[in-house]
Formats: C-alpha cells, sequence, structure tokens
C-alpha cells in the first residue's frame, strides 16, 4: 500500500468546481467578448467531440497549482506556479532541424494562426500515481511533421526544453540534473492522432507552470513525456537519449506508456489517484486510449 499524505490545499470532493460551471463560465466570457486576443485564439478553439468526455474534469486551480516543471522548482509541485516570474515567453521561437527537407525556425505566433487549433479533454497520468483530467487547447504533431518532409531515414523526433538558469531558478537548485530537459517519441507515436503540441489548457494560453508557451502532451505516455517549454525539435536517424532514462535508466524507460500491468521498480503502476480529491481509481492500459495506440506496439516496449 501507498501511504498518501494530504497536502493542505487538497480539497474535499464537496468543494470540486463542477463541470458546468466551467462549461458555463467559458461560454459566457465568448458569449461576452471579454477575452484579449490571445484569450480568444486559445479560447474560440473547437472542442474535438472525439475527446469531451469531462467526466472527473480536474478544477483549473489544480491543474495550473500542482506541477512537475524541474526548471521552476526541482521538488515542491505546488511551488512551481511562483517561480515562473523570470521566464520569458514571448516571442517565442523554435527550431525544427535534422532529418528534414525543410528545417525552419518557427515564430510560435505564425504557427498557432496557420494550424488547426482545438481543444481535447484529455486524461492524464503522472508515473508517480497521480493523475488529471485537462482541457488541453493545440494541434496534432502530425500537422507540423508533415510541413517539415522528414526524409526517408528519420524514424525518431527529439524535443529539447530552453535552457535558461538565469530564468529558471529550478536549474540552479538542482544543478547535477541533465539540463535541458530533453524528451522523444518514436515517428510513428508523434504522427498519432492523439499526439498533440499544446499552448492552451482550459481554454486560455499555458500558465507558466504548465510549459508555456508550448509542449507535448501524449496522454497514453506517462507525464513525463509531455516536454515543455520546447525550442528544439530534432528528426533523428537513432532513439534519442531523454531526461529521465539518463537519470535512472532502470525505472524510466525511452517508451514509458501507461501499463498497469508494469509496476514501476519502488511502487505499484495498477492504481492512480485523482488530484485534488485524492479519489483513487483504476489505471488503464494505456491510460484509456487503447484503441488508439496498442496497433504502435508488441507489449515488450519499455
Ligand atoms: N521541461 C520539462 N518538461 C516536463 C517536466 C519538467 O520537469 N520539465 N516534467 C514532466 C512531468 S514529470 C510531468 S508529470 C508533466 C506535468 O505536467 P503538468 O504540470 O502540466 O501537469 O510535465 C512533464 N514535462
Ligand atoms: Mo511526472
Amino acid at each position: 500500500m501507498l501511504i498518501r499524505t494530504r497536502p493542505g490545499w487538497e480539497l474535499p470532493e464537496s468543494a470540486v468546481t463542477p463541470e458546468k460551471f466551467y462549461l458555463n463560465r467559458r461560454q459566457l466570457l465568448a458569449a461576452a467578448g471579454f477575452l484579449g486576443v490571445e484569450g480568444l485564439m486559445a479560447d474560440t478553439a473547437k472542442r474535438n467531440p472525439e475527446f469531451a468526455d469531462a467526466t472527473k474534469l480536474t478544477p483549473e486551480f489544480a491543474a495550473t497549482g500542482y506541477n512537475n516543471f524541474y526548471e521552476l522548482h526541482p521538488t515542491d509541485k505546488e511551488k512551481a506556479k511562483d517561480l515562473g516570474d523570470k521566464f520569458i515567453t514571448e516571442p517565442w521561437s523554435f527550431e525544427v532541424s535534422g532529418l528534414v527537407n525543410k528545417p525552419k525556425k518557427y515564430d510560435l505566433d505564425d504557427i498557432r494562426k496557420r494550424m488547426p487549433m482545438e481543444e481535447r479533454i484529455y486524461r492524464f497520468r503522472c508515473v508517480e500515481t497521480w493523475a488529471m483530467v485537462v482541457p488541453w487547447t493545440g494541434f496534432p504533431i502530425s500537422q507540423l511533421i508533415k510541413e517539415v518532409e522528414p526524409k526517408p531515414n528519420a524514424k525518431y523526433l527529439r524535443f529539447v526544453t530552453a535552457n535558461r538558469p538565469d530564468q529558471f531558478p529550478g536549474m540552479k537548485m538542482a544543478p547535477f540534473y541533465p539540463w535541458p530537459y530533453h524528451e522523444g517519441l518514436r515517428m510513428d507515436e508523434a504522427m498519432n492522432p492523439l499526439a498533440m503540441f499544446v499552448t492552451g489548457i482550459y481554454g486560455k494560453p499555458l500558465p507558466k507552470q504548465n510549459g508555456a508557451p508550448l509542449r507535448v502532451v501524449t496522454p497514453w505516455k506517462y507525464g513525463y513525456k509531455s516536454i515543455k517549454a520546447i525550442v528544439k525539435i530534432e528528426f533523428t536517424e537513432k532513439e534519442p537519449p531523454t531526461f529521465w532514462n539518463k537519470l535512472q535508466s532502470s525505472e524510466y524507460g525511452f517508451y514509458s506508456n501507461v501499463e498497469p500491468g508494469k509496476p514501476h521498480p519502488r511502487w505499484s503502476q495498477a492504481n492512480e489517484r485523482l488530484i485534488p480529491t485524492g479519489e483513487r481509481q483504476k489505471t488503464l492500459q494505456y491510460n484509456g486510449y487503447e484503441k488508439y495506440v496498442a496497433g504502435m506496439y508488441n507489449g515488450k516496449e519499455f
């Protein structure tokens, strides 16, 4: 059994914002035209009906107040939200390089205007066994991949987070980590329709602690695959090394798919607890996205 302590800010279930309120608020804001240009772009993204199940939707204060973003704080999930003051997210550009016909430096504002932005509600499962249900705004990674035309020998994507010790207090608190944070996906995983580049949550631009202004979300994988604050995307032939695998290769593999039957060496992955209520539930194979992703795997991936 895992012993769970209840952080002070956790509320009883009765206090959680009902989904109705969240939806009404968005509709009201949109109708009243109260949103700035930035907010409007994110807010008017249509919800994809295939990913509209708001059952157990995490209240916004919890998804934006309990974060793993080691660049902001390497240990305290409730402090990340208060440590983003120095982190400059505008303007933002990212570089696409490596095995592509059209390498390019992208301006984020430009790509936001051109890409088919949509909102999707996805379950989100951290390897540490906490879980959320979050409305993300963004576009499929496949859209960008098609645009840069990968060469035939491009088999993986490598993602890199901004390397800014002066803007990220957590980098100085944990100098022994293999910064900058880096992650990767196999080409077919990145092309999978579920894999998203995300620029917003709850109909608003991404807060810094959630990975502003551009992050990955792969809902069938443990949360650490969802790299934040991306400045570089490189197409490679070989499987790229990853931050967590470098730190502890026996515990964090490249694939890191959510598999309740495969325990972490130090804990079971069979169950999860929802933030902020602490409600426990069974973890689903591929976090419930089996029908979309099972075909890519043979069960031996780690
Ligand atoms: N650059 C960067 N990306 C990161 C992390 C990080 O520390 N740095 N933490 C990861 C982990 S462990 C998780 S669980 C998710 C958390 O995302 P959230 O804070 O939006 O819930 O971000 C992932 N992406
Ligand atoms: Mo995580």
